[in-house]
């Protein structure tokens, strides 16, 4: 089996970027339960996220979403986190608040409610032309509730269109990125529902286009390394949009519900050349922490995604190419679940020591007065959410 020296360099090149909103209160439709020290502007999500950072090594960057980020001063934003040894990261678009944008907004039948989605990507493309960030990620929540409430081939026309447009405003050193989803505003049809659609319409626009995996949005069952595989096999997986899930689209800490598929779908991009620092494939977490606390819930994640990454690379491609070309089933299983079975833990914590950064950071962050003094000074004003 590979040794964990072997796979030092290669882990660090790790780089996580954490969602803004993942620090500002997130519920469900029944309750969102406010907690003490949540940032209350895009500056304190950011000094949250750097503490992450800190502690851990693996998020140099913070995404924003548009408008829940917006601020006056990007480039004042942008030197914040600079000061704080992070980035600002990819921007998220947001048509699915606005009141304009019940019944869809790229997709939308009413080329005014397309004008209007449209012109707020290109503002999300000003934004990135401030913040530095390279990629634009759009998710739309635009589908149907019900069969006939809307003809599905005009919508992905015009969807087509809407690409269109906001694509020839995308810089030759930014990105388009599509997220998918099966479900979730929408109960009958979504209209980027699966990799196939992404794929699709990301196809007709150019190099620049690629498709965002979220693992919260596929069927119960999806084979979602297959789709990693094909992803990246047709050059086209742009970023992955990590947390885990038993049932729907959960935003629970990603490796909690099904740590095994995080190791199999980590161990898919890096034989596929998705992982390290040239790889053009985007790591973050889009995750919502209702219950417990934000930032060292954010630990705890990007943690989870460096273990399973230790353990994929671990896996003996040798005696694994082996074994396949023998055709022995078994043998070959085992070669895989042996890397999967290795417990990296210790290794990981001597090496973070050996890099300056603690053993624990769960413990470290525990042990540290931040979390105190956040709940202490952040008192007054209106603690961030999703504005739902
Ligand atoms: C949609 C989604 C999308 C984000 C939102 C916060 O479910 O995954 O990536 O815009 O969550
Ligand atoms: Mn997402």
């Amino acid at each position: 089996m590979t040794s964990f020296s072997e796979i030092t360099d290669a882990l660090a090149q790790q780089a996580i970027e954490l969602p803004s909103w993942a620090f500002g209160n997130s519920g469900t439709r029944f309750r969102v339960f406010p907690q003490p020290g949540v940032p209350r502007d895009p500056f304190e999500k950011v000094a949250d996220a750097a503490q992450v950072h800190r502690l851990t090594g693996l998020a140099p960057a913070v995404a924003l979403h548009i408008p829940w980020d917006e601020v006056d001063d990007f480039a004042a934003l942008r030197r914040h986190a600079e000061d704080l040894g992070v980035a600002l990261g990819t921007i998220n678009s947001n048509t699915f608040q606005d009141e304009a944008y019940k019944l869809g907004s790229l997709a939308h039948r009413d080329p005014a409610v397309r004008r209007q989605a449209i012109d707020h990507h290109r503002r999300c493309l000003d934004i990135m032309r401030e913040t530095g960030s390279r990629d634009l990620k759009i998710w739309l929540a635009d589908g149907t509730n019900y069969p006939g409430q809307d003809d599905m081939r005009t919508r992905q026309d015009h969807l087509a269109d809407s690409l269109a447009e906001i694509y020839a405003a995308v810089d030759t050193d930014q990105r388009l990125v599509l997220e998918y989803k099966i479900f979730e505003p929408a109960f009958y049809h979504t209209d980027v529902p699966d990799w196939g659609t992404a794929y699709a319409q990301v196809s007709a626009l150019g190099d620049r286009a690629v498709v965002c995996l979220d693992t919260g949005h596929h069927a119960p069952g999806t084979n979602i390394e297959f789709i990693v595989m094909q992803l990246l096999r047709l050059g086209k997986l742009g970023s992955f949009d990590f947390n885990s899930r038993f049932y729907a689209d959960d935003d629970l800490i990603v490796g909690a519900a099904d740590p095994f598929q995080l190791f199999r779908i980590l161990a898919e991009v890096i034989r596929g050349g998705g992982y390290g620092v040239d790889s053009g494939v985007a790591f973050m977490l889009d995750q919502c922490h209702n219950i417990e606390r934000k930032i060292p819930g954010q630990i705890r994640s990007v943690l989870n995604v460096q273990e399973m990454t230790a353990r994929a690379l671990l896996i003996d491609h040798e005696a694994l190419d082996a074994a396949q070309r023998e055709g022995d089933v078994l043998a070959a299983h085992a070669v895989y679940m042996d890397a999967f079975s290795t417990d990296v833990r210790p290794d990981l914590a001597r090496w973070r020591e050996s890099r300056g950064l603690p053993a624990d950071p769960m413990r470290a962050y525990a042990e540290s007065d931040y979390q105190a003094r956040i709940d202490a000074e952040r008192v007054g004003g209106s603690q961030a959410g999703w504005g739902a």
